[in-house]
């Protein structure tokens, strides 16, 4: 997988992987949560970053497209007038996949559903924990099964992130300094490391297409406040902690999770975006762990091989698009995020 000396380039939550693009698949400024979505859809379809037309999304009937992600899609419904309802969002998960920064040309077909119903249960298991923006899954029949409508909320302009166990830009972190977002860790940890104590380790979006820059606690106290900062964290750390030890219960280590809160109108702060997904999350397989080297990853390792190996013909450091992956790969990769949500929920996906 990923050469020593770089971050695992797409496992979140290093990855500049959900930065929202243009309703064309244009790098468009994150605008870094700090205010709800507006971009109008308008534009039509440019290349994107990997040089491919990218279609521009799904139309939806009552709904007006304000967003696209690498693999997500955002929407606002429509009022009985046909006026935005700036009170909701539809999330949609698509069954587009990344990888080494770049949206590949083949999707896995019900990976869009995995996730969606991965990240709802996880927010039925977490509501102790914390409120979440979940409104409802009656959606459009299109995207079905993996889209949500949520409550709009007022994002805090930081990635949430917490670490269990070293790697991404925790790691090259660690190695330049001994510190994680200013926090010291021990002397001899290595690539897989398993932390004494999970760490907040907040990010804040750098330019677009760049990936998210780790900050420190003081500077998300800065940003929002100190006593803000930390429920932040400690939110952030009750969430990974929960889904670690669940996890890890049915054989998935949970590396890092990034999460996204909000404030709602009655200024609670409130869980939102996607929650303890492989898109979200590094999952790795518990029975593979093995600390001093990039550990495989449990849903896209198959994609990774495939396309670093010679059978692919690309190389990833140049310029040209990843090519599309062949029909094995697909299967396999698609029977590995099933797999996921069935060891994880105990349910088969409906
Ligand atoms: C929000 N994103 C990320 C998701 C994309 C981008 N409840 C909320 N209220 C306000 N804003 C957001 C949310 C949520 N969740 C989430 N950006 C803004 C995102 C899906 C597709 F392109």
């Amino acid at each position: 997988m990923s050469s020593p000396h770089v971050p695992d380039p797409e496992s979140a939550p290093d990855p500049a992987d959900q930065g929202p693009i243009s309703p064309a698949g244009e790098a468009v400024a994150a605008r870094s949560h700090g205010e709800s979505p507006h971009v109008p859809d308008t534009a039509a379809p440019t290349s994107g970053r990997s040089g491919l037309l990218r279609p521009a999304a799904q139309e939806l009937a009552g709904y007006r497209h304000m967003y696209s992600g690498k693999v997500r899609d955002l929407y606002a419904p429509l009022t009985a007038t046909g006026d935005v309802d700036p009170t909701r969002l539809l999330l949609v998960a698509t069954d587009r996949i990344s990888a080494y920064d770049h949206v590949l040309p083949t999707s896995i077909p019900d990976k869009g559903r995995v996730l969606t119903q991965m990240s709802l249960w996880w927010f039925s298991q977490l509501a102790d924990l914390v409120p979440n923006h979940v409104v409802s899954t009656d959606v459009p029949h299109e995207v079905a099964g993996r889209a949500v409508l949520v409550r709009r909320l007022h994002m805090f302009p930081v990635e949430c992130v917490a670490r269990g166990y070293l790697a991404g830009s925790g790691l090259l972190e660690y190695r330049a300094s001994g510190t994680v977002c200013g926090v010291a860790l021990p002397p001899g940890l290595t690539d897989g490391s398993r932390l004494e104590t999970p760490i907040f380790t907040p990010a804040t979006k750098a330019e677009l297409g760049e990936h998210d820059e780790n900050v420190t606690l003081e500077q998300v106290a800065d940003v929002v406040g100190a006593d803000v900062a930390e429920e932040l964290r400690r939110l952030t750390l009750a969430v990974y902690t929960r889904g670690e030890q669940l996890a890890r219960d049915r054989g998935i280590l949970l590396a890092d999770t990034k999460i996204e809160l909000g404030r709602d109108d009655d200024g609670r702060i409130v869980l939102g975006d996607e929650v303890l997904t492989p898109d979200s999350s590094r999952f790795w397989p518990a029975a593979g762990w093995a600390p001093g080297g990039p550990q495989p990853s449990y849903d896209k390792q198959f994609v990774r091989d495939w396309l670093t190996s010679p059978a692919s013909g690309w190389d990833r450091h140049g310029d040209a698009p990843p090519p599309p992956l062949p029909e094995d790969v697909v299967e396999r990769t698609r029977a590995k995020y099933l797999e996921a949500y069935e060891t994880l929920t105990g349910q088969r996906l409906r």
